[in-house]
């Protein structure tokens, strides 16, 4: 275990304050820095991926863990001990939480899941994504993915609001696992429309890391939120 993890500065469980996630998908320290610290008190996770951690290296995760729990975006769908090895490399770095895909089976999914225990951390799957081109093959097998998810106890799914009635049809697979849902602004779905379709927390990127006034933004979205749970 990393020397900061032993210190017990980094890793942070996600929050159930705000309901609200950001997606902070900028490739510059100092601008993720900046948003982080502005949105902080609004937000009850910061969620990075691949543009960040490519862009600034994966040391970003502890220094964003001082706003906010971070959960990594890195949609790992790998072999079991490849799997493995990048959840603990994520877990290591301080992340509270990984996003992981479960169409590579439960295999790899399990080795996951047993990877996030060891750290207390949580496992999100993937079920069907919010973009246009999921229905093309995510759509058909979302189900059996939320299922799959139950099955092997991961902490929650994915799942998308620009399709609410989905998020709905997934609610009813996964019952109280936890459901975050992005699509929210930039995509087109809103937050009413997946909260009250069962989504726990809504992922919000461009909407709040493109506006002029990122904190304000966050606060907004947060007080819609509120109005609606
Ligand atoms: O189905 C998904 N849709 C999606 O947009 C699964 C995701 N993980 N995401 C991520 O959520 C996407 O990679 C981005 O980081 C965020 C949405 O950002 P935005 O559309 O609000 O800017």
């Amino acid at each position: 275990m990393g020397i900061e993890n032993l210190l017990g500065v980094m890793m942070q469980m996600i929050r159930k304050n705000t309901r609200l996630i950001l997606a902070l998908d900028v490739t510059d320290e100092n601008k993720a820095l900046s948003i982080s610290s502005e949105v902080a008190e609004h937000v009850d996770a910061i969620k990075i991926g691949y543009p960040l951690v490519l862009g600034a290296g994966l040391e970003i995760i502890s220094r964003i863990s001082k706003f906010a729990p971070v959960i990594a975006d890195f949609k790992v769908a790998d072999i079991p001990n490849t799997s493995k090895m990048i959840c603990t490399q994520a877990f290591e770095a301080g992340v509270g939480a990984v996003i992981v895909h479960g169409f590579t089976g439960s295999d790899s999914l399990l080795e996951c899941v047993r990877t996030a225990k060891e750290y207390n951390g949580e496992i999100y799957v993937v079920t069907e994504m919010s973009h246009p081109g999921a229905v093309e093959f995510m759509t058909p097998k979302a189900l059996e993915l939320a299922a799959l998810a139950v099955e092997c106890k991961a902490h929650g799914v994915v799942a998308p609001a620009t399709r609410p009635e989905r998020i709905k049809k997934i609610r009813g697979v996964v019952g109280d696992l936890t459901i975050i849902s992005p699509g929210v602004g930039a995509q087109g779905g809103s937050v009413a429309d997946a909260i009250k379709a069962g989504a726990d927390y809504v992922i919000v990127g461009r909407t709040i890391y493109g506006s002029p006034n990122p904190g304000k933004e966050a606060e907004r979205i947060a007080k819609e939120i509120e109005k609606c749970r």
